[in-house]
């Protein structure tokens, strides 16, 4: 495959680039978190998205290894937030691949170790299509992750076929709703509906939610009254490397 590759070469040059987009309160837009997004610098055709080139990422050989190196970016990106007085959670997405690697859990705790990042401060998202088709042993390992206090979103809920089913049986903190329902939340009562339906899911079920997506302050202010407490979103910044992230964290006083 010439597309791995020109991934591997890519891989090792460094041209793999994490960027990090804020979550934030509602209503007070409080920093209280940034997820991880995966971007490459290509030399010739610029930042790319990794919509173009994920799917053969995440099914390569190299998945793991990829997956690793975000992780552990991801994590020294909070710890030094931590450290500079802003402790703030890091949303990092997995891959099946890493889910499926026998030394999984030892390399969450290495990453946590290494960085010196709290536990508490890693929030692992994972999507329905990353565990519709795995072995039920995946679930294990992240469930003593979640029992050590590390994090586990279900990211994109509500467009899958599964979800309520993966609700019952993955070992969950939060709820990711996708954008997908939030885009047209104002004016179409069938996504108001759903939207309102996921949040008191989440509640009854002792899990918390974020809203995704989120592009006008109309659609902050209908989350804020349904009482979605955190959000993601365009309005609130979009993703950015690291560098530019630290302004976010240490406004000039
Ligand atoms: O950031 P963007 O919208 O282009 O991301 C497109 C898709 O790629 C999203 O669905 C997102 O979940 C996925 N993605 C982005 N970064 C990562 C990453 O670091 N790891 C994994 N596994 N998926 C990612
Ligand atoms: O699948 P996942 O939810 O991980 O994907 C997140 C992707 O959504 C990121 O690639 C990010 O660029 C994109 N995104 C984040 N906020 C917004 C937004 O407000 N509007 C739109 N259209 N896309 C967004
Ligand atoms: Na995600
Ligand atoms: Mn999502």
């Amino acid at each position: 495959h010439q597309i791995e590759e020109e991934l591997r070469q890519a891989f090792a040059r460094d041209e793999f680039e994490l960027h990090f987009q804020p979550q934030v309160t509602l209503p007070d837009a409080r920093l209280v978190g940034a997820e991880a997004l995966l971007r490459w610098r290509h030399p010739l055709r610029g930042l790319l998205s990794p919509a173009v080139f994920l799917p053969i990422l995440e099914t390569s050989e190299m998945a793991v290894d990829v997956g690793r190196w975000i992780l552990r970016r991801g994590c020294s990106f909070a710890a030094e937030a931590a450290a500079g007085g802003t402790p703030i959670r890091v949303g990092v997405n997995l891959f099946a691949a890493q889910l499926r690697d026998p030394a999984f859990f030892d390399d969450i705790l290495a990453a946590l170790a290494s960085t010196g990042l709290p536990n508490h401060l890693l929030e692992l998202e994972i999507t329905e299509t990353t565990v519709l088709g795995l072995d039920e042993s995946v679930i294990a390992p992240l469930r003593r992750l979640r029992d050590l206090g590390v994090k586990v979103a279900f990211d994109d809920y509500g467009t899958g076929y599964a979800s309520l089913s993966l609700l019952k049986r993955y070992p969950l903190t939060r709820l990711k709703i996708d954008r997908e329902f939030v885009r047209d939340l104002n004016t179409d009562a069938d996504d108001a509906a759903i939207v309102k339906a996921v949040l008191a899911m989440g509640a009854s079920l002792g899990l918390e939610v974020i809203a995704e997506g989120i592009e006008t302050a109309e659609q902050a202010t209908t989350l804020a009254a349904l009482c979605c407490r955190e959000a993601q979103g365009y309005r609130f910044g979009k993703p950015v490397p690291a560098a530019a992230f630290r302004h976010l964290l240490a406004p000039a006083s």
